[in-house]
């Protein structure tokens, strides 16, 4: 008995929640309600909002920095960056930015993209072609726009593969069709 009300009241509970975040939701518009601004919501989490709420004004490619707040920068793991910022789309733009180099004992960096899993896999540039040098990632950085939906290999070539190896400067993408609505 007091198993079964305890239970109830539980049921009662969720669906208030439930029947609260419904509102929430069909009200996504207005700011500010309960204390939650969609507006901001919806800027900090514009990927995955465009991702589950495909609407033709939002089916736009977008920019996206590769390394966030990090930049293309040695010992930051572009993998697991990848992996948390996809998926990427077809016409999507990745913006590498990295420092130029400041005086001839500097190891800038560079991107270089790669012919296949197993290049990038062992850090072999031999076949990799230069798609910036160490200059180019500087001011508002050097911008690649993922033009085919085929993998893409980049990693940083510098010091021979050693940024690519042991500073963990690579990472591949694969960009897909964005859905869409009727
Ligand atoms: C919600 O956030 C946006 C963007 O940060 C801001 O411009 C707006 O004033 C906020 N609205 C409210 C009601 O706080
Ligand atoms: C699509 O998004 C735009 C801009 O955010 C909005 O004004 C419009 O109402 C949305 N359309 C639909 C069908 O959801
Ligand atoms: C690389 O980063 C790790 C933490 O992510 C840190 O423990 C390590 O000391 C760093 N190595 C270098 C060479 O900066
Ligand atoms: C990508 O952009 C090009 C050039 O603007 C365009 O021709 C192509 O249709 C776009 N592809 C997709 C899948 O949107
Ligand atoms: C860098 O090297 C070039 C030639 O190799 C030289 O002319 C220049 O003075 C050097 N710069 C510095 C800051 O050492
Ligand atoms: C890097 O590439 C830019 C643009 O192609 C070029 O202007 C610049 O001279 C190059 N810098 C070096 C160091 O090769
Ligand atoms: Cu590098």
């Amino acid at each position: 008995m007091g198993q079964y009300s305890s239970s109830n009241y539980l049921a009662k509970a969720l669906a208030v929640l439930l029947f609260a975040s419904m509102l929430a939701g069909c009200m996504a518009n207005r700011d500010g309600i309960f204390g939650f601004n969609s507006t901001d919501w919806r800027l900090r989490h514009r990927g995955s909002w465009n991702r589950h709420h495909p609407n033709k004004t939002q089916e736009l490619p977008i920019k996206i920095i590769v390394g966030g707040s990090e930049n293309w920068r040695f010992n930051f793991s572009y993998t697991d960056w990848a992996f948390k910022h996809g998926p990427f789309y077809v016409n999507d733009t990745l913006v590498f930015k990295y420092d130029p180099p400041v005086d001839n004992n500097s190891h800038p960096h560079n991107v270089y993209l790669l012919p296949n899993l197993e290049s990038l896999m062992k850090c072999d540039l031999s076949k990799a072609k230069e798609i910036a040098n160490a200059t180019q990632g500087a001011g508002e950085g050097f911008e690649f726009v993922l033009e085919k939906r085929q993998p893409y290999y980049f990693a940083c070539g510098a010091s021979n593969g050693v940024h690519c190896d042991v500073g963990h400067m690579k990472f591949s993408v694969m960009p897909t069709l964005r859905a869409r609505l009727g």
